[in-house]
């Protein structure tokens, strides 16, 4: 049996190094030319640095976009605190400048390997073609993810005819699975290629080393010149960042505003209520009811997937106050918003976050009613919870009680 197997395996491994037949010679013109790509900067130890660096920018970027998506579509056995406070803001800030930084070390990765596109012959035998097909899906993969996020970044949807997340996140999978296939086919390669000292450079023009740091000055330029975004005292250089984090009303940013969710009436009528309902009973508050509850002010940032975050002071009352209102021991809670259409007019509130102080329904924004735009009349902010959760213009808070 095993003997038959070792066999099965062998001849499988012969029949992938088959030499396949070369086409032929006269087709070999343009860059199939011997010697087409002669920059002398291109090198195993080039293409081994970048591709360590990148392995590294990937990785970290893949583990914490992961980590947002379970903290956005919690599985049953997942588990997310309510502290650190900014937890999730250090998180998707990595995410973010992992994703970013990938844009120039992938330029140099790919420019350093894609002569070998015009290898000749083009396919020496089965085992290359089958590596190809990997590397053409890895090069794929790793340019959608690239792409999708930076035109995440520029809030500019109408190239993607997908819904973000959902691509963003399954191609994520794609191009990991490639990534371990080629790190497990290219770790030999990397590791002789760094092992051995460098071969002296090209006399002229722009050294290996100058390359290298011309990359990696490009990641860090583009890293700083966007993490403004989320570091306010960064903001005037973050000149690629298209969100300021104090350009807004009331010093914020506006993510979708009242007018495009179509809440503008249904959010000044002054019949408006706030439902509570609960295991023992359901409560309607007017704005006057919810202004005479024990009210509190929490400095918490607005954390939005897209890059960008800042801090704001919000007063009003406790989640856990108005849950206690409806039954006494509350395991969980949903809250819905006037808005009636869209991804982001519910969000489930766990139960850390259902019992943490810190989490509210805020009325005021930096002492003053919250503008429209920010979610008036009340809004849910919690800490350590991305930006599409803290739902904006509440309806209606619904408590579930433990069983
Ligand atoms: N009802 C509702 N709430 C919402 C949204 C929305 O589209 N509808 N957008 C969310 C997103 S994606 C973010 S980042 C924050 C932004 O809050 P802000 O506009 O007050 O800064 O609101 C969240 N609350
Ligand atoms: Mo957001």
């Amino acid at each position: 049996m095993l003997r038959h197997l070792d066999r099965g395996l062998r001849r499988a491994r012969a029949w992938l190094r088959t030499p396949l037949p070369a086409p032929p010679a006269t087709l070999r013109r343009g860059p199939l030319r011997a010697g087409a790509f002669p920059s002398p900067l291109r090198s195993a130890r080039l293409t081994s640095l970048a591709g360590v660096a990148l392995a590294v920018a990937f990785g970290i970027c893949f583990l914490t976009g992961v980590l947002s998506h379970l903290v956005q579509h919690p599985p049953g056995w997942f588990w997310w605190p309510s502290r650190p406070v900014g937890l999730y803001r250090v998180t998707q800030g990595l995410h973010v400048a992992t994703g970013l930084a990938s844009v120039p070390l992938l330029g140099v990765k790919l420019w350093s390997v894609y002569p070998r596109l015009f290898a000749w012959p083009p396919l020496r035998d089965p085992a290359a073609a089958i590596e190809r097909l990997g590397i053409t899906a890895l090069v794929a993969g790793s340019l959608f993810q690239v792409v999708s996020g930076v035109l995440n970044v520029a809030r500019w949807y109408a190239p993607m005819p997908f819904f973000f997340t959902a691509g963003h996140y399954w191609v994520a999978w794609l191009t990991v699975g490639g990534l371990l296939a080629h790190i497990g086919v290219k770790l030999p390669v990397v590791r002789d290629a760094l092992r051995h000292p460098p071969a002296p450079g090209p006399a002229g023009g722009i050294s290996r080393r100058g390359l290298l740091g011309a990359a990696g000055a490009a990641a860090g330029l583009i890293t700083v010149a966007t993490v403004g975004q989320t570091v306010a005292p960064l903001a005037p250089v973050s000149l690629l960042a298209p969100r300021r984090p104090t350009i807004g009303p009331q010093g914020l940013p506006v993510n979708r505003t009242a007018a495009g969710a179509g809440v503008r009436d249904m959010a000044r009528d002054p019949a408006y209520r706030l439902v509570v309902a609960g295991p023992s009973g359901r409560v309607a508050l007017s704005l006057a009811d919810l202004a005479a509850l024990p009210q509190h002010t929490v400095r918490l940032p607005i954390t939005c997937v897209e890059g960008w975050s800042a801090t704001g002071t919000w007063s009003g009352v406790r989640l856990r106050d108005l849950a206690a209102l409806v039954g006494a021991d509350p395991a969980d809670a949903e809250v819905e918003s006037l808005q009636e259409r869209g991804r982001y007019r519910v969000s489930a509130v766990a139960g850390p976050h259902l019992r943490d102080p810190l989490t509210l329904v805020a009325l005021r924004l930096g002492g003053a009613p919250l503008h429209l735009d920010h979610g008036y009349p009340a809004r849910l902010i919690a800490p350590n919870r991305p930006g599409v959760l803290q739902t904006k213009w509440l309806r209606r808070i619904t408590v579930r009680g433990a069983r």
